[in-house]
């Protein structure tokens, strides 16, 4: 019999995709299933945010008698205990942890993976109500199965991830996730509580009309970077400018809108930050990943993101990412 229904959820669609690999043990259909979960908790939590006169600051203790935490540790919690309780996961680096999270116990030793993630970037703006999101990255372990995982596991070249996404809480809640298939996007329905596939394939516009930089910063960009800018601006028969400028100042939301759009996202070095704002491990490798997977590019200005061997956990980066074309008329400014 034919069954005819449309809707997939996370969970159905990542089962489904195991069937293309035999010999797939299913670990990293686990590992996004716990992170959709630890996705839906916070979701609960961030749609709060603005209820915290009545249910009390960070810090104070809440009507229940519970002590309230800040979102972004809440968020955080939330990913390590899941990911902790799973199967799948040997160890986490989190943008709110100094050092990498080793789960040493047998289960945990023999997992495959290991997850980077910023739990919630762009924390800035909860209390104005503007999107915010978690960011991801899953790289498969160097070192033996069956021991605790080391710092060596983290520090990987982007390009050896598995799979990397982000979880939008915005006006809905979205999660995006590229794997070498492809990139596709999940919205949470409320009313049964699952995320369920509504952007299949994701592909990123060759060109587009958005550029997106905090202006702000203008007079501290390389003359490269403000001459590009600038053209950004001007009439341009070539490119179809004068462009759009978006900038949030969230950059989950700055650049799922351009990769579904067209356009590009920058966070270049500024005099005071040499070496830009953005985390390569966990904010740049993930969306490096993802928009290269949906046929766009990113680069630190010189180099492909995905290439850079990083040296430290929470090392920065200056960032580029965007529609291809877009991103190979950056790099004529640049050379
Ligand atoms: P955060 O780690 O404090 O959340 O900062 C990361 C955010 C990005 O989401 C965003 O693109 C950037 O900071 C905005 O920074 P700026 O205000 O300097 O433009």
């Amino acid at each position: 019999m034919a069954i005819n229904r449309k809707v997939q959820t996370l969970d159905e669609f990542t089962i489904q995709q195991l069937r293309n690999f035999p010999n797939a043990t299913g670990e990293l259909s686990g590992l996004l299933r716990d992170i959709g979960l630890a996705a839906k908790r916070v979701n609960v939590e961030v749609n709060k945010a603005g209820l915290v006169d009545i249910l009390g600051d960070a810090g104070t203790i809440n009507v229940q008698g519970e002590a309230v935490k800040k979102l972004d540790v809440y968020a955080n919690d939330q990913f390590a205990g899941v990911l902790q309780h799973g199967i799948s996961c040997a160890g986490i680096a989190s943008e709110e942890l100094d050092e990498i999270l080793v789960f040493d116990d047998e289960i945990s030793n023999n997992s495959k993976y290991v997850c980077l993630f910023d739990p919630l970037d762009g924390s800035s703006n909860i209390d104005v109500n503007v999107a915010i999101g978690t960011i991801f990255s899953v790289l498969p372990r160097v070192t033996p199965k069956g021991t605790p995982v080391t710092a060596a596991d983290f520090l990987q070249k982007g390009i050896k991830q598995i799979a990397a996404g982000y979880v939008i809480y915005g006006s809905s809640t979205i999660l995006v996730y590229a794997t070498r298939r492809g990139v596709n996007g999940f919205t949470l329905d409320p009313s049964i509580g699952e995320f369920t596939l509504s952007h299949p394939d994701i592909q990123c516009p060759p060109t587009g009309k958005i550029y997106s930089v905090n202006h702000g910063n203008y007079f501290q960009y390389q003359q490269a970077v403000q001459q590009y800018i600038s053209a950004c601006q001007q009439k341009n028969e070539a490119t179809g400018g004068p462009y759009t400028q978006r900038y949030i100042g969230s950059m989950v939301s700055d650049i799922h809108r351009n990769l579904i759009k067209g356009g590009i996202f920058m966070y270049p070095s500024i005099t005071n930050r040499p070496e830009g704002k953005l985390r390569l491990l966990y904010e740049c490798n993930p969306f490096a990943f993802i928009v290269e997977i949906a046929g766009g590019k990113a680069t630190d200005g010189n180099r492909r993101i995905l290439e850079i061997q990083p040296k430290a956990i929470h090392e920065h980066t200056p960032f580029f990412v965007g529609s291809k074309n877009m991103m190979e008329e950056l790099e004529g400014y640049l050379k």
